[in-house]
């Protein structure tokens, strides 16, 4: 059986303000990995293209999210950090996952439905096919491991599925040009800890997102210290005190979401977080829970500001970045047009 070395990959979007979700959910994980893996992290700009975006605003944005990853503690010479539009492989690689992935697929896809809403018809083609996209994005690299949050756990699942078909429809050119019994690994999904899917401060049944109309669904990471206790403070609980168990906190969607946050953002369980604060009215729990919000978020805010202030030094990091990126991509993608019979004979 062919053996993958584990490498990991994962992006964001470049889509808004970036909030505690994107940080709990993959970013926090990203951080993490880099101790045991060899990381590549991106900013997947093309992804944010398949709904409309301000050009002068989406430059500024790719750079915040750079900043963002350099801040919450991302090193970007130990690792690689780049923006997706920069290394040509992903759209090439992209292209022949459309013809390998299935319309039926894709027509499961229950986040193009959510974004598509009723007005399907006027969705972008890109819209559509960006799960084909994202599967290049981590195929790409072979990647073997995927840290995102719950959101994307079906996408994933597309991505598996495309590499396993295009292992077993070229099975035996595979197999002839030396690639063994697998040329893609299967990836895996790291979907890990207590926040891997954080609800907005609003309503705790809908998904904390950039998109939402309402600034005070959600908190920035670019928050000041008094925006995030003024949205801690309106965020929707009810009229219980939090339970000393998790089992307390069923049916309770609102509850199970600080304490959740709570718990991720202390480095805790949400077991450990109730064993102690079981008992306490909201009123209490609130307070405490800006104030450890503050603490880990407001340095970030700080080091991104000040990152900010340098774009030439972030377009340094994206650069050298892409550099790096293409020169793991695209001896793969080589190999993968030699794999599907397309001729790459070099230009004169
Ligand atoms: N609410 C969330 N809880 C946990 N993880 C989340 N992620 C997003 N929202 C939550 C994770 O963050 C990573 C980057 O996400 P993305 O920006 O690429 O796209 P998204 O999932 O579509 O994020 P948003 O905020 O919901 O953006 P919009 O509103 O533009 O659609 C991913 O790993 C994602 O799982």
């Amino acid at each position: 059986m062919t053996i993958f070395a584990p490498r990991v990959f994962s992006g964001v979007q470049p889509t808004g303000n970036l909030h505690l979700g994107n940080y709990l959910g993959a970013i926090v994980r990203f951080v993490a990995l880099q101790d045991t893996h060899e990381c590549l992290y991106c900013v997947v700009d093309l992804h944010a293209i398949t709904v409309w975006q301000d050009p002068a605003e989406l430059k500024r944005q790719i750079r915040e999210v750079t900043a963002a990853f350099i801040a919450a503690g991302i090193d970007p010479k130990a690792h690689i950090v780049f923006n997706q539009s920069q290394v040509s492989a992903h759209a090439e690689l992209a292209w022949i996952f459309n013809c390998v992935a299935r319309m039926g697929w894709l027509n499961r896809m229950t986040q193009f439905k959510e974004k598509a809403g009723k007005d399907r018809e006027n969705a972008s083609v890109g819209l559509f096919a960006y799960p084909n996209l994202m599967s290049a994005d981590i195929l790409a690299y072979k990647a073997t491991h995927v840290p995102v949050g719950e959101d994307q756990k079906q996408h994933l699942e597309l991505a598996r599925d495309t590499a396993a078909k295009f292992n077993h429809d070229y099975a035996e050119t595979i197999a002839a040009l030396g690639h063994g019994d697998a040329f893609f690994p299967l990836p895996e999904p790291l979907i890990q800890g207590p926040a891997t899917r954080v609800m907005s401060l609003r309503d705790g049944t809908k998904k904390m997102s950039k998109s939402d109309p309402s600034d005070y669904s959600r908190i920035n990471l670019t928050d000041d210290a008094d925006g995030i206790a003024q949205k801690v403070r309106k965020a929707k609980t009810d009229p219980e005190p939090l339970p000393s168990e998790p089992k307390g906190l069923e049916g309770r969607p609102e509850a199970d979401n600080l304490v959740g946050i709570y718990a991720a953002l202390a480095g805790t369980s949400r077991d450990q977080v109730l064993a102690e604060h079981g008992g306490a009215q909201f009123s209490a729990f609130k307070p405490l829970l800006a104030e450890l919000a503050v603490e880990k978020l407001a340095p970030i805010a700080g080091e991104m500001r000040r990152l900010l202030a340098d774009p030439a030094y972030i377009d340094g990091v994206l650069g050298d970045g892409a550099e790096r990126a293409a020169a793991i991509a695209d001896p793969i993608l080589a190999d993968v047009k030699d794999v599907v019979g397309l001729l790459a004979s070099r230009r004169r």
